[in-house]
């Protein structure tokens, strides 16, 4: 969903901006508000789908799967990794053993910004090998890879360093943001101002939930959906169960966003987000049904667009 400009400006509180936009006065009090970052732009379905139709490619060129330690995992890398580099980020892919196969982590960082305040935003990008993992989590990776697209396009210089992330084998025990985080140099865990964490974001009997671990980049992610005057609750289904607890546990601001996966919704659930009630918010959650069909597009689309407004918002 786009917003109009001046209400996406009131989603990043520049109240006076949406004034401005909207050919109000803009009272004198205003005129004084501190400068805001431009907000973030539109991040395009179309281009999120896109990604998400090469995952499936991939995953059904290769088994049916994008699993740890088989090809279809390595193959969702190169794809990623293509794209970023001919985006102008330095990408880094990070090499690992887990249950006796090599995994891989894809990190791209965008030249500039303070390398004492790093704002990451990452993903996992294996699937369970019982299917293509779609939703479960090309939908977070695809949405984190447009948003870091997006900043390319818009040669974003934000005062913050960005750093974007691909997690390996999510799904046999978070091994690949471990890894990551435990070979972090010292020092270098301070430096990490917020990890943002995104899987499962396109679940097709979507919830809108929020991660709760960090008062300020919930408020973050909440003012963003309240713009869109969309209700969310906090997200406690997950909680150690996604590549944002290695990063909590060595003291990083963490959040992020969930659609929700095999709990089923309840009535008051789908009274405010639409829906049904009583089915699950993921009924293909780790199934051979999770490919591109298993996806609600408006939640991908208010999702990555929430991505793109926290990376602009937290790293001005
Ligand atoms: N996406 C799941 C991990 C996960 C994250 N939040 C929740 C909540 C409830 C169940 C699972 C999860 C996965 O990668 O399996
Ligand atoms: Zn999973
Ligand atoms: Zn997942």
């Amino acid at each position: 969903m786009k917003l109009s400009v001046s209400a996406r400006a009131v989603a990043a509180g520049g109240m006076a901006t949406a004034l401005l936009l909207a050919g109000g006065a803009v009272a004198d009090a205003a005129s004084s508000a501190p400068s805001r970052a431009a907000a973030a732009p539109d991040i395009p379905l179309a281009g999120v789908k896109a990604h998400l139709s090469q995952l499936q490619s991939i995953a059904t060129a290769n088994g049916g799967n994008r699993a740890h330690g088989r090809p279809g995992y390595k193959a969702s890398l190169d794809y990623l990794k293509a794209k970023l580099d001919a985006a102008g980020y330095t990408t880094t892919v990070q090499q690992f053993t887990a249950s006796g196969r090599t995994g891989y982590n894809l990190i791209a960082d965008w030249p500039g910004g303070d390398p004492n305040q790093v704002v990451m935003a990452g993903s996992h990008l294996d699937s369970v090998s019982s299917g293509p993992g779609i939703n479960d989590n090309g939908s977070g990776s695809a949405a984190v890879l447009e948003t870091a697209l997006a900043v390319s396009r818009a040669q974003y210089k934000p005062a913050k360093h960005l750093r974007f992330a691909w997690w390996g084998a999510e799904e046999i025990g978070l091994v690949g943001s471990r890894h990551y985080v435990n070979r972090l140099a010292t020092g270098d865990r301070s430096r990490i101002s917020a990890y943002l964490n995104f899987d499962m974001v396109g679940s097709p009997n979507p919830g809108y939930f929020v991660y709760d671990d960090d008062p300020a980049i919930e408020k973050t992610f909440k003012d963003y959906f309240g713009g869109l005057g969309v209700p969310t609750e906090i997200e406690t289904e997950g909680d150690g169960r996604s590549d944002h607890a290695p990063f909590k546990s060595a003291g990083v601001p963490v959040g992020g966003l969930f659609t929700g996966a095999s709990r089923a919704k309840t009535a008051a659930q789908a009274a405010k987000w639409g829906g049904t009630a009583g089915q699950a918010f993921d009924r293909c959650y780790h199934s051979s049904c999770d490919t591109t069909a298993n996806i609600d597009d408006t939640a991908l689309n208010r999702n990555s667009d929430a991505v793109a407004h926290a990376v602009w918002e937290l790293s001005e």
